[in-house]
């Protein structure tokens, strides 16, 4: 770490120097080329930026640390896995098809990357947030990326599939059905990254002390469970804060919230098939469901400190799938085995050089000894002449010999997207029938439209297809001509497949949520307040005061956001405040009533304090709707924290397709 806190401006050579002010020749004359300090300046700011990643170019992350949970030597013999082990980490979050400035919050596959600097090297675990792929065969990724990205001739749209390219790329590739559907469930439009999971999509491979090998897909299971948005907030935050992943994780992070994830693993017997119970290991659009074989827990990631200098940290950092300590290893697929080579030549070539591992992010813990000399920026003076393995003459010595161990299809792509299909309850159906909508709606070359629900959605299941097809005016598949999934979520085999769905993580932790008030100079009292905040503290849910202006009002409380600097989308559900008068809603503007009921459309619990509480909400028409409360301040302030552990949201209100009418 440099602080440069107080110090002398040098320049690079360390000489003291002004570099504020041009060198000119007098005081309105030209710039003279002499003026070699401002020129460096400008030089180096001239090169001041690495490129950016090819995918999951906008990130951020923390550091934290992994603690395994007990002695897994049984499995693997990585130094990490081993009973007390505690080590060091960097995670970093991301977005596929956002670049550099765009939104976090659009939907997307998230990145999930993770570098444990352990005693014994660098383990990398570079993994999504949902647990298939869109393709098998690393040859294609290249152009799934071009197809995802903006169209190459028009420059847009960039940060979304909804266009030409994506469609015909999907419907060439039905592997991916199960993927794309998951992407355009909810799951695909995470609240943040405190609330997803992490997940390896590969298998990989533990070796034990007796060169034992047990085969593996790993997770990262959030503590605080999953929570999701409604699209339309999607895209209202990523015109109002694009950052809004980013400084959630950040402001947790400081307020001592620091989030969880279990390490779990789905372990599988290396008989040389890979193969278990029908499912092909080495396929990474297939998942074998939780149900099938439920993970072990092996330890605990914490995140727990902010970066200093998102240069140096965040975007500095490479993360490869090559990197694992010895007892971690690979299999045979194709996708993973283009992964092996393809990141340290991403990083090479981002770093401009060989020598990326040497920056501080990127430097292992444990020693560093080999032969790799020279390159741009090498920033190491070896002693001595030895440069080769073996030898004689004191150079860096061979390692005892480690065991190294050798490292064999499936093709109804679509049996999985129905089982994740037959999986959604009414709500997350309609959300991802919306959803499919939304993208086949803008897709705009009605060729390409017609060929995914024909090709792909009709061979997941009819009505689907139909309700699809029906919504974007394309023509609807004939009924009976693809399956048609009986499943209810109540009988569905593999409910783990949309952890969203009410009743799976029920009484989810609140830590770090925030909720607004709705505020104005005589709405929300001091007691109010302090009824109110005595119930969120100690779950430690934030709350903002929204006000037509930011200060103190004349009820004595301090309003710290206004109607026009925040919006009802960066909130996890609303309060109304209350005069305590007893009077009705008279008290809410249409600003207001606005804010209440934009929440209110996205499913979001609304309370409505005090004594005025039921007159505000009949004014507003939504007095007995479910999630709406109304009563003494603390009895509305604990149905809205037990609303927020779930079911979170109350997507009753949500329009929904007359289902019978358009599928028969
Ligand atoms: Fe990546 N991927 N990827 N990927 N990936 C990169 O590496 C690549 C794949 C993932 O926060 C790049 O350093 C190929 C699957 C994450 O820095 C690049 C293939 C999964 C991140 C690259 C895949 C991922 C990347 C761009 C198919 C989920 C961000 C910059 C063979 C398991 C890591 C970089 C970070 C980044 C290549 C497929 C996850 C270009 C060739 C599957 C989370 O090297």
């Amino acid at each position: 770490m440099v602080n440069t806190n107080g110090k002398i401006d040098t320049t690079d050579a360390g000489v003291q120097a002004n570099v504020s002010n041009s060198l000119r020749a007098g005081p309105r004359g030209y710039n003279l080329l002499e003026d070699t300090t401002v020129r460096k300046k400008m030089l180096h700011f001239d090169r001041e930026r690495a490129p950016e990643r090819v995918v999951h170019a906008l990130g951020h992350g923390a550091y934290g640390e992994f603690e395994s949970y007990g002695d897994w030597s049984n499995l693997s013999r990585a130094c990490w896995m081993q009973q007390g082990a505690v080590s060091e980490v960097f995670s970093r979050f991301s977005v596929v098809v956002a670049s550099v400035g765009g939104s976090e919050s659009g939907r997307d596959t998230h990145g999930f990357a993770t570098k444990i600097y352990s005693e014994c090297g660098n383990q990398d675990f570079v993994g999504n947030h949902l647990s298939s792929f869109f393709i098998n065969d690393g040859a294609d990724f290249p152009d799934l990326i071009h197809a995802v990205k903006f169209e190459v001739d028009k420059g847009f749209p960039t940060g979304g599939t909804a266009h030409p390219t994506a469609y015909d790329f999907f419907d060439h590739h039905p592997e991916g059905a199960f993927q794309l559907m998951n992407v355009l469930s909810d799951l695909g439009i995470p609240r943040d990254v405190r609330h997803i999971s992490g997940a390896g999509v590969h298998t990989f491979r533990f070796i034990n002390a007796q060169s034992q090998s047990t085969l593996f897909k790993w997770f990262w299971l959030p503590k605080l469970g999953h929570r999701s948005l409604a699209y339309d907030e999607v895209t209202k935050i990523a015109g109002k804060n694009n950052n809004f992943q980013r400084v959630d994780l950040y402001n947790n992070i400081e307020a001592g919230n620091y989030p969880e994830w279990e390490f779990a693993v789905q372990l599988f017997p290396d008989d040389g098939t890979y193969m278990y119970k029908g499912y092909d290991l080495l396929i990474p659009t297939v998942i074998v469901p939780f149900e099938v074989n439920p993970p072990v827990k092996l330890g605990k990631l914490t995140l727990n400190r902010n970066f200093n200098n998102f240069f140096a940290e965040p975007e500095s950092i490479s993360f490869a799938p090559s990197n694992v300590v010895d007892g971690v290893s690979f299999v045979p697929d194709p996708l993973l085995q283009w992964r092996l080579m393809s990141y340290d030549d991403t990083s090479t070539h981002r770093h401009n050089s060989p020598n990326g591992y040497t920056l501080p992010i990127n430097r292992p813990v444990a020693p560093v000894n080999n032969n790799y000399r020279d390159g741009y920026m090498q920033p190491y003076i070896f002693e001595g002449n030895s440069i080769s393995t073996p030898n004689g003459i004191g150079g860096v010595q061979e390692p005892g010999q480690n065991a190294t161990l050798q490292y064999a299809q499936a093709s109804d792509w679509f049996a999985q997207a129905r089982l994740f299909w037959g999986s959604l309850d009414v709500y997350a159906r309609q959300h991802t029938v919306d959803a499919y909508r939304f993208e086949l709606g803008n897709v705009g070359d009605a060729t390409v439209v017609q060929a995914y629900i024909d090709n792909t959605i009709n061979k997941v299941d009819n009505c689907l297809a139909r309700r699809v097809a029906y919504g974007v005016g394309a023509d609807m598949p004939a009924i009976g001509s693809g399956p048609m999934t009986n499943l209810t979520n109540a009988t569905t085999p593999y409910p783990s497949l949309y952890p969203l769905n009410p009743g799976q993580e029920a009484n989810k932790s609140n830590e770090g949520l925030t909720v607004a008030v709705v505020a104005n100079d005589t709405l929300f009292t001091e007691a109010g307040f302090h009824a109110v905040m005595a119930l969120l503290a100690p779950q430690k849910v934030s709350l903002a005061v929204v006000a037509p202006r930011i200060g103190e009002l004349q009820t004595g409380v301090t309003a710290n956001a206004s109607y026009i600097t925040t919006s009802s989308v960066f909130y996890d559900a609303i309060f109304i405040g209350s005069d305590g008068n007893g009077t009705t809603g008279a008290g809410l503007d249409l600003i207001s009533m606005g804010f209440v009921m934009e929440a209110y459309g996205h499913g979001k619990a609304i309370g409505a304090l005090g004594s005025d509480g039921a007159a505000t909400l009949q004014s507003l028409g939504i007095a007995n709707e479910p999630g709406v409360y109304s009563g003494a301040d603390s009895t509305v302030t604990s149905d809205v924290l037990a609303a927020l552990s779930g079911p979170v949201r109350f997507p009753q209100r949500f329009p929904v397709d007359d289902v019978s009418a358009i599928c028969g």
